[in-house]
């Protein structure tokens, strides 16, 4: 499948995902991670362009969040769906583990609690037309929302593949512009 990742943030780069980007690649998913860096109390309307130019063409997009970026993600489903087509858009984060019927109101499914098992299944089971139901991950059934049980949580991370730190893949979007991660100019945040 196609998959395109999606994170808001005022930093560099979010620690949530380089560890389910690897682990879905090694299952022969194509990923690609995209980094807004984007002030919450800004709009996202002129980030838009790059963003949707990047996701284009995916089976899946997931959007990663912290509350402060609720805003910015309903505004970036609802452009997604418009824009690339009617595909499936899950949430997941800290914000929909806190606030998951408010993230139902706009994304397909969510995921509640730790990502880097729930999401390949859920990835997996999408990827060959079932609808499984996946621990973690939650979606709307009519009015009702459909709450799977919480995974038991994996004590050893070494059973996760390490970060690619060649950011293949990995894009930054700011002021209206996409790079890829590799022509970051870093040493910006420190000096
Ligand atoms: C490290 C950290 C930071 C670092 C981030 C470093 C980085 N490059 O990522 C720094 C110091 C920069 C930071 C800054 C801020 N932080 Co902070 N931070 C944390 C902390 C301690 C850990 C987060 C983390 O990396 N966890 C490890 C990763 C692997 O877990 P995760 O993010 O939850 O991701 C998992 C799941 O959520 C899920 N998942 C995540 N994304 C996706 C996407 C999809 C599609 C799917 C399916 C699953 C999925 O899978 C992942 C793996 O299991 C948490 C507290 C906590 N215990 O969680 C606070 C926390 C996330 N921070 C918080 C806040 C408020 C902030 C700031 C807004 C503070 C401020 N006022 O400036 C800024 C925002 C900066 C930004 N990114 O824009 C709050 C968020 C509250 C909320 N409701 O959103 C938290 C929860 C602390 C708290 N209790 O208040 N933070």
């Amino acid at each position: 499948m196609k998959i395109t990742i999606i994170n808001f943030t005022t930093f560099l780069y979010s620690l949530s995902l380089p560890n389910i980007v690897q682990i879905l690649r090694n299952s022969g998913h194509d990923v690609r991670c995209v980094n807004v860096i984007s002030d919450p109390k800004e709009s996202l309307v002129p980030d838009l362009p790059a963003i949707i130019e990047i996701a284009k063409g995916s089976d899946l997009v997931g959007l990663s969040l912290f509350s402060c970026y609720h805003d910015h993600a309903v505004v970036l489903t609802k452009a997604l769906k418009k824009q690339i087509g009617d595909i499936p858009v899950i949430w997941g984060g800290v914000h929909t583990t806190y606030l998951p019927e408010l993230s139902l109101q706009f994304a397909d499914y969510i995921c509640v609690g730790e990502g880097e098992e729930a999401f390949p299944e859920f990835v997996e089971s999408l990827s060959q037309g079932r609808k499984d139901q996946v621990n973690n991950i939650w979606y709307m059934s009519g009015d009702k929302i459909v709450k799977t049980s919480m995974k038991a949580l994996n004590n050893n991370l070494d059973a996760y593949p390490p970060f690619d730190y060649n950011h293949e893949g990995f894009y930054q979007v700011e002021k209206g512009k996409a790079r890829h991660l590799k022509d970051y100019n870093f040493t910006r945040l420190y000096f």
